[in-house]
């Protein structure tokens, strides 16, 4: 089964690198231009040039696998201009934030959809991208469920995991990039230096919130959400956090998908999350500032 990246972003472009060690039969299809060539630095071991084959919307076959590793604002739009080329492939989402899949899936009736979560790391600065760190992927069918897509993804994003359920995990990940996310971003740091004694109320007073919002929809994992969050800041204490480079670059964020998102939660349970919402004001703002 062929695979086809979309974009060529950090993880996208990361994606791209494994096929060619693993040797897949793969193309990138470019969101806007032609295909840039990239300078990829694996974790380990040689860098390598990336010139990776390319595919236009139009040449899609109808029996690829899909993958859309790209920014949870990006999703809807990509979907939109590739639908009258598609042809109910199997598709990955991949992306930070939630409330995505609500705004695409009206858009891919008949399709076999999955939902990842990765804690792949990677940096892109111009044409070159560096992997920063390795971790485990989390997938789930949305949608139908096909066998070649789930070998393809088990080869390529190893170690993988499958869940009956990825709601629990994605809250998880949403209250990690809740708070390390802004706070890396507004303070201009990187993610270990969030384990300082300042910001430990900060970190507190956002996992209770979207704490009790788990809480309030009856999802397992509220009670763990602080120490999982302590736990990435150490794991990825060198990153400088997706969002603070987005900003640095001028770029818009993910915001209005992480804290944006818990705030529209918690407005439809009838909840207050003031630290929550204070975030997506403050991020919003720099936004403005920076030209996003
Ligand atoms: O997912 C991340 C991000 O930067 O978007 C974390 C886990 C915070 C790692 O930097």
């Amino acid at each position: 089964m062929k695979t086809v990246i979309l974009g060529q972003g950090a993880i996208g472009t990361l994606l791209a690198a494994r096929c060619e060690q693993l040797h897949l039969d793969y193309a990138v299809m470019g969101r806007q231009t032609r295909l840039h060539t990239l300078h990829f630095q694996p974790l380990t071991g040689a860098g390598q040039i990336l010139s990776s084959p390319s595919i236009s919307p139009a040449q899609l076959r109808g029996d690829e696998l899909l993958l859309l590793p790209l920014k949870a604002y990006q999703l809807l739009p990509a979907i939109q201009s590739l639908k009258p080329f598609l042809h109910q492939q199997p598709l990955l989402l991949l992306h930070n934030g939630m409330g995505v899949l609500d705004e695409v899936q009206p858009l891919l009736a008949g399709h076999t959809v999955i939902q990842g979560i990765t804690r792949l790391a990677v940096l892109k600065e111009g044409s070159q991208v560096r992997e920063t760190g390795r971790g485990a992927t989390d997938l789930a069918w949305v949608t139908g469920c096909n066998a070649q897509a789930k070998d393809v993804l088990n080869t390529l994003l190893s170690p993988c995991t499958w869940h009956a359920d990825l709601l629990p995990a994605m809250w998880q990940k949403l209250a990690v990039n809740a708070v390390i996310n802004p706070l890396t971003a507004l303070y201009q740091i990187k993610n270990g230096e969030l384990a300082a004694k300042a910001h430990r109320s900060a970190i507190h007073q956002l996992c209770k919130e979207i704490g009790q919002l788990m809480q309030t929809l009856k999802l397992p994992g509220a009670g763990n959400l602080e120490a999982t969050v302590l736990q990435v800041i150490q794991a990825t204490a060198d990153n400088n956090s997706s969002m603070y480079q987005d900003l640095r670059l001028g770029q818009r964020t993910e915001i209005d998908y992480i804290n944006g998102f818990v705030c529209k939660k918690a407005h439809e349970l009838g909840l207050q999350v003031p630290h929550n919402e204070a975030l997506w004001r403050q991020i919003k703002a720099q936004e403005q500032t920076t030209g996003s």
